[in-house]
């Protein structure tokens, strides 16, 4: 029987990338629907994620799977085990899935913060997603990607918010390639991977989905 694999999405969103990223670099074949997130969301998503209402979720043979570190483990664990995502190693893994958290819980609200905001708010926001990027790149060192030699979780896990630094930089004022070149560089190095370059939009479609969007935050 063929199997069925749904994503639901919304483009802009950097935890949906990262359920696309995971999939193509399984070389998963998925049905991509997006959803009308900030005006009208489908009876599907509200039926697949009554909890939290939100993409990524991925649907496989009928079956739900929400929150898109979940996601991409579950994707690792069903999919492809010649090319894992995750170490194999246990506390590689825990490592892994530390850094993993702290993009969620540091890098991304920092950011969201940053191009939100205007003024005083926005520096302190602007500073805590340098300070965060800067500790991230000490932690990949002078490895090709925070997986070592090999593309891995911690990459899909932090890889879409690439796509989101043109809009920070431009609407705060900095540049990530001269606050931390080595995460600039290991961003370029992830762009080149097919699975990456489909699943991120164009920087400037970000912008302006930033500027459009994050205007009725900045009027407060
Ligand atoms: N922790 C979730 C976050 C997902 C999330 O925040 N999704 C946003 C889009 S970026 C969403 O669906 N928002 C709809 C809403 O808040 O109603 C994950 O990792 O999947």
């Amino acid at each position: 029987m063929a199997e069925e694999v749904i994503l639901l999405d919304f483009w802009p969103s950097p935890f949906g990338m990262r359920a696309k990223i995971a999939l193509r670099e399984k070389g998963v074949h998925f049905d991509l629907r997006e959803e009308e997130l900030l005006s009208n969301k489908s009876p599907l998503l509200l039926q697949m994620n009554p909890v939290h209402k939100k993409i990524p979720v991925l649907i496989h043979n009928g079956k739900p799977v929400c929150e898109s570190h979940i996601i991409v483990q579950y994707i690792d664990e069903t999919w492809g085990p010649e090319s894992p995502l995750l170490p194999s190693e246990p506390h590689e893994r825990a490592r892994a899935r530390f850094w993993a958290d702290y993009v969620d819980k540091k890098i991304f609200p920092a950011g969201r913060a940053a191009w939100r905001s205007t003024g005083e708010a926005q520096e302190a926001a602007k500073k805590e997603y340098i300070e965060g990027l800067k500790m991230l790149e000490g932690e990949l060192g002078d490895t090709p990607y925070f997986g070592g030699e090999r593309f891995g979780f911690l990459d899909v896990s932090l890889i879409p918010f690439y796509s989101w630094f043109y809009a920070v930089e431009t609407l705060t004022g900095c540049s990530f390639e001269e606050e931390c070149p080595k995460l600039v560089g290991w961003a370029k190095r992830c762009m080149q991977r097919e699975s990456v370059a489909r699943s991120l939009p164009d920087q400037h479609k970000v912008y302006d989905f930033s500027r459009r969007s994050g205007r009725r935050f900045r009027r407060k």
